[in-house]
C-alpha cells in the first residue's frame, strides 16, 4: 500500500512515528510492502546567519530518525549552543533562534549544497540518507516560499517572517493576515503530484492547518491532486484548541473557529473524505465528510499508533 502524508513539523511527525509503527504491525491488507512518502512543509524556512534552515523537514527527519530532542518536539538531541552564545558575542543578529551546535551541521550541509545547485529535494534526500527516517521525504517545493505575517505593534503595519512572529513573539502579536510568500510562482517538488497519483490513500496528520498542511496546500497543483484522492485527516484541535502550541492564532488570522469541525469545514468535502475528531468532539459534522470518534491524543508511542490505525482504516473502509 502507497500512502501519502503531507505534514508539518512535530505533530506530522509524532502522527508518522505512529503511522510507522502501525504499518509495521500490519497494514490493514497483509501487504508488507508499505511505503510512505512525506510531503513536508517548507514555508517555515528562514535563512539566517547564511544558513538555509528547515525546522518543519528537519523535525520529521530528526523524529523519525531517533535523533530529535523529545521534550521539545524539535531540534537535536543532546544538543549544545556554543555556536548561538558565539554569535550573540560578536551583536549578531536575530538572537531569539535557538540555533543549535549539532543542529548547526545540517544547515551547513544544507547551504552548502544548495550553493553548488543542488535542489532542495536532493538535499533531503542526501540528509536522509544519514537518519534513515524509513519514510520517502519530500519538500513539497524546491522553490523559495516563506511564510510571512503581516502585524502591528508600535512599530506600526509590516509583514515579519513567520519563525519571527512564531519564536520572538510567541504568536501574541495579532496577525492580520498570514502570506505564503513565492507560492503563487512555486511548483511541487518532483514526485510529489506523481506520488500523489500513485497512492492508495493520503493521511493528513494532526498538523497546523494554516502553516502546515495549509501552506502545502497552496503549492500550486498540490490541492488539486489531493482532491482526486482518498484523504482521511486527523484533527488538530480537541476540544475547542490547540492541543499543543499557538495554531489557535494562526486560525484566528484566517477567521477560522479552533474547532474540529471548522478546520474540517475549512478544508472541506473536496478535500476531506474522512475526519478523526477526539471523543469531546464527537458531535462535530461536515457534510460530504465522513466523521469518527477516538481519543487524539498523542501522549506516547503507543496511542499515537492507535490514531494512526483509526485514521488508516477509515481511509481503507473509504476508498
Ligand atoms: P509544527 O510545524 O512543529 O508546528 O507542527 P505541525 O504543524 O505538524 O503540528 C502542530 C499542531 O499539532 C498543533 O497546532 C496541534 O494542534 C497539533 N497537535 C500537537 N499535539 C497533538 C496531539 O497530541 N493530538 C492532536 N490531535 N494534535 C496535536
Ligand atoms: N521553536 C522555538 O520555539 N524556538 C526556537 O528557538 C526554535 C528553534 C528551532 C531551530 C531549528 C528547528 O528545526 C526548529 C526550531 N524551532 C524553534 C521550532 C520551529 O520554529 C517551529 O516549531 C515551527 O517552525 C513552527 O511551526
Ligand atoms: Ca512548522
Amino acid at each position: 500500500m502507497r500512502i501519502v502524508v503531507p505534514a508539518g513539523g512535530i505533530g506530522g511527525a509524532r502522527f508518522l512515528r505512529g503511522l510507522k509503527a502501525t504499518i509495521k504491525g500490519g497494514a490493514g491488507n497483509n501487504d508488507d510492502e508499505s511505503t510512505i512518502t512525506v510531503i513536508g512543509n517548507t514555508g517555515d524556512d528562514i535563512t539566517l546567519f547564511g544558513l538555509r534552515i528547515c525546522p518543519d523537514l528537519d523535525t520529521v527527519m530528526y523524529t523519525l530518525g531517533d535523533g530529535i530532542n523529545e521534550a521539545q518536539g524539535w531540534g537535536r538531541s543532546d544538543e549544545t549552543f556554543v555556536v548561538k552564545e558565539e554569535l550573540a558575542a560578536y551583536g549578531m543578529q536575530p538572537t531569539w533562534f535557538g540555533l543549535g551546535d549539532r543542529d548547526v551541521a545540517t544547515h551547513i550541509v544544507r547551504s552548502q549544497m544548495m550553493a553548488a545547485g543542488y535542489p532542495l529535494s536532493a538535499v533531503t534526500g542526501a540528509l536522509c540518507d544519514r537518519w534513515k527516517p524509513g519514510v520517502q521525504l519530500l519538500p513539497m517545493t524546491d522553490d523559495r516560499v516563506e511564510t510571512h505575517v503581516l502585524v502591528e505593534d508600535g512599530e506600526g503595519r509590516r509583514a515579519i517572517h513567520f519563525q519571527e512572529w512564531w519564536i520572538r513573539h510567541r504568536a501574541a502579536l495579532p496577525a492580520s493576515e498570514i502570506v505564503l510568500v513565492g507560492a503563487e510562482e512555486a511548483e511541487p517538488a518532483p514526485g510529489v503530484l506523481e506520488e500523489i497519483a500513485r497512492a492508495d490513500i493520503v493521511l493528513l496528520p494532526p498538523s497546523n492547518p494554516v502553516v502546515s498542511i495549509g501552506s502545502i496546500l497552496s503549492v500550486p497543483g498540490i490541492r488539486q491532486a489531493l482532491n482526486d484522492s482518498v484523504v482521511v485527516g486527523v484533527s488538530p484541535m480537541i476540544g475547542g484548541t490547540a492541543v499543543r502550541g499557538m495554531a489557535d492564532a494562526c486560525l484566528a488570522a484566517i477567521n477560522v473557529e479552533s474547532t474540529a469541525q471548522a478546520v474540517a469545514e475549512h478544508y472541506g468535502p473536496d478535500l476531506l473524505d474522512g475526519w478523526l475528531v477526539d471523543d469531546v468532539d464527537a458531535d462535530a459534522h461536515v457534510k460530504g465528510t465522513e466523521i469518527r470518534s477516538c481519543p487524539l491524543y498523542m501522549s506516547d508511542p503507543e496511542a499515537t499508533a492507535a490514531i494512526a490505525r483509526e485514521a488508516l482504516d477509515l481511509a481503507l473502509e473509504l476508498k
